[in-house]
């Protein structure tokens, strides 16, 4: 198992330390730690935007920071990352424009929802410093960006008493994605603030509720088999979810039904009724508007029924939910990748070979990223060797594994 670059509880300590040193004009006791999980998601991919269900949790991977406010006259906030060595240093008045891809962009679009958020509640938000540190693999589809953009949040919205619920935080994170340039669901948001140990939330995208799912995995556990670094290649997400949406505007049209306002609204029989109309539209306007409402109906059934089989503890009935998901995320959503589909069948090849019940899928936004694996907990360190090996073979390239604890999402740490 690989625990190289793990955040142990003395380098989180050690976060508060630093901070005092770059800024020795803080008083230690006003520090105070956070940190923000990176999540995994059982099933339910590519329906949040579609306002359908999801099934995720937050993990023992996770971002963490020191902060303390600041009595600056103009507020200003500096935040120094160990990963990336450098500092997010700008003042309220004036957030710089950052390039995509510098994650000193995702502090200032943090900012400026923030910014206006507390200006809408007539509350002065305060200068802070920071210093953060994550084991969250950047690019991985653990989304690595969410969790950074809940931690300033949650961190910065406390120390300037703005009083935020939990949905509030999801929206306002989702908000600083959008601003950074990626039309996401709410799912990573949900999952974070959400999260409790030992719990998955089956969530309602639309009502925004989180129902506390416990599950019995009975000696099984989640591993993740990580591909290659992906970034959520926006163009071709931004474009999935206009097909999304355009496919439940023509199922209201065709059918007179003036109440699907989502695909969350039809079901598997309605896209097969207007499967023809569908077809016809996409052609026209160079969408494939069938497959991709095939996929975000069933899969929102699928939800239902991993909820079910999680709750009786049918380990063998979810993982079979999830090799479903992972051939129509594939064939019908189209947002798998060669090196995705090769893990997933590494996985397949090994439990067939050892007669190690294990299953897997695709994970996240996809076109690279991760793969969720469930394995008897007693097979991981011989899953994660195997597998490996059978990947290497066919890809030429190293797969990463690691397993996950499911944690709370956001926590103060002190
Ligand atoms: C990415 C997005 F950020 C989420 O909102 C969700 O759509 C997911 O892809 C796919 O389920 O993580």
């Amino acid at each position: 198992m690989s625990e190289e670059g793990r955040l142990s509880p003395e380098t989180i300590a050690s976060l508060r330390t630093e901070l005092l040193e770059r800024h020795p004009d803080l008083e230690g006791e006003r520090v105070r730690l956070f940190s923000a999980s990176g999540r995994i998601n059982l099933l339910g991919e590519h329906t949040d935007y579609s306002d359908g269900f999801c099934l995720p949790a937050a993990t023992n991977r996770r971002v963490a920071g020191a902060f303390a406010s600041a009595p600056d006259e103009r507020p200003r906030i500096v935040v120094h990352s160990r990963r990336f060595a450098s500092d997010a240093d700008f003042c309220l008045e004036e957030i710089p424009e950052l390039p995509p891809g510098d994650w000193r962009r995702y502090v200032a679009s943090t900012a400026k929802v923030l910014r206006v958020e507390a200006a809408r509640r007539g509350v002065p938000l305060a200068g802070m410093r920071g210093v953060i540190d994550s084991d969250i693999p950047v690019g991985s589809g653990l989304s690595s960006s969410a969790a950074l953009e809940l931690l300033i949040l949650n961190a910065w919205s406390r120390l300037s008493g703005v009083e935020l619920s939990p949905r509030e935080l999801a929206l306002l994170g989702q908000k600083a994605e959008w601003e950074y340039g990626v039309q996401c669901g709410i799912l990573d948001q949900l999952a974070i603030v959400n999260g409790r140990k030992g719990e998955v939330s089956l969530v309602d995208c639309r009502t925004l509720e989180a129902t506390p799912i416990r599950i019995a995995l009975n000696g099984f556990c989640f591993l993740i088999g990580f591909t290659k670094e992906r970034s959520l290649v926006a163009s071709e997400y931004n474009a999935r979810r206009e097909e999304c949406r355009r496919a439940a505007e023509v199922l209201r049209d065709a059918s007179g039904r003036k109440d699907i306002r989502a695909l969350r609204d039809a079901d598997p029989e309605l896209v097969a009724r207007y499967a023809a109309e569908l077809e016809a539209v996409g052609a026209r306007e160079g969408m494939k508007l069938l497959p991709r409402a095939e996929h975000v109906v069933n899969e929102n059934a699928r939800v239902h029924r991993a909820v079910d089989a999680l709750q009786r503890g049918d380990v063998a009935a979810f993982g079979a939910l999830m090799l479903e998901t992972h051939r129509s995320l594939a064939e019908k959503f189209e947002v798998s990748s060669p090196e995705l589909d090769a893990m997933v069948d590494a996985v397949l090849a090994f439990s067939a070979r050892s007669g190690t019940p294990s299953w897997a899928r695709m994970m996240g936004g996809g076109f690279g990223g991760p793969v969720l694996i469930l394995a008897p907990a007693d097979a991981a360190e011989t899953l994660m060797e195997r597998v490996g090996e059978l990947y290497r073979r066919a890809t030429m390239s190293e797969g990463r594994f690691w397993t996950v604890e499911i944690e709370d999402g956001l926590q103060e740490l002190g």
